[in-house]
């Protein structure tokens, strides 16, 4: 089977929030807000400069006709690439008690359990992980896309930052474009098989649209907010770039 062949088989297989869907979710009723342009701009030009506030409209950006990044198939999985890189010691979360804590800016804070989160629509990719330290690999994520948690949430229409905050006392914040891109995933699930603990389990973010440290393993909590935080990130505070896309 050819490479593009098995990209579509994957694009078909994806579950898609639909607008119907997310007005139900949300509790929206103004269909104008979706009366868009069909222009994509670059996630670059969304952001815009750091010191400048955005002014993109969260539900807008759910259903933004995104551009993919084109996926690997099942054979170019790499699965001795993936190299374990966390600042501290594995947390010790116990599954049955972990809740993910949607909050911020938001009509409808979420505390939700792994159940409930493997109760959403579940999809897969197969994407590279690209770490600044000079690595990568080739790795199958599944699990639930951000869009559909931010969704679930019911947003305010000012939101223009994600927080995330994990287990380990790491932390990380993106832009919401990157966030709601429907290749940005909580992933459960690791090349087939439960998420291993030491890959960020029960649930970490996984995008191939940026760089490794973007990538927030044990994900406890994300606060959507319209100010762009001093603490922008474990390694961002040290210098590295705040955008890190790929
Ligand atoms: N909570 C947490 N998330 C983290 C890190 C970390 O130290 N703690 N390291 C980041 C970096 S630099 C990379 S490259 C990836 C590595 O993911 P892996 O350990 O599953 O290969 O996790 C990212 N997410
Ligand atoms: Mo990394």
């Amino acid at each position: 089977m050819s490479h593009k062949e098995d990209i579509n088989l994957i694009r078909v297989n994806r579950p898609q929030l639909t607008r119907r869907k997310f007005l139900q979710l949300s509790g929206i009723s103004s269909v104008s807000l979706f009366l868009g342009g069909c222009g994509t701009p670059a996630l670059e030009d969304l952001v815009g400069k750091l010191s400048e506030p955005l002014n993109q409209k969260v539900e807008g950006l759910i259903f933004k006709p995104q551009k993919l990044v084109p996926e690997f198939s099942a054979s170019e999985i790499e699965p001795e690439a993936l190299i374990i890189n966390t600042f501290r010691a594995t947390p010790i979360i116990d599954p049955a008690k972990y809740r993910l804590i949607i909050d911020g800016e938001v009509n409808n804070p979420l505390s939700l359990s792994l159940a409930d989160i493997q109760a959403l629509p579940q999809t897969s990719m197969i994407i590279r992980h690209v770490c600044v330290e000079g690595w990568a690999a080739i790795v199958q994520w599944g699990g639930v896309g951000m869009r559909e948690i931010v969704a679930l949430s019911q947003p305010k229409a000012n939101v223009q930052y994600a927080y995330f905050k994990s287990a380990d006392g790491y932390y990380e914040s993106w832009d919401i474009a990157s966030a709601l891109h429907p290749q940005t995933l909580l992933a459960y699930q690791k090349n087939g098989e439960p998420l291993p603990v030491e890959n960020g389990a029960p649930l970490r973010l996984a995008s191939p649209i940026k760089l490794g440290y973007k990538q927030s393993k044990w994900v406890t909590q994300i606060t959507l907010a319209n100010y762009f935080s001093p603490f922008k990130g474990y390694w961002e505070d040290q210098g590295y770039e705040w955008f890190a896309g790929l």
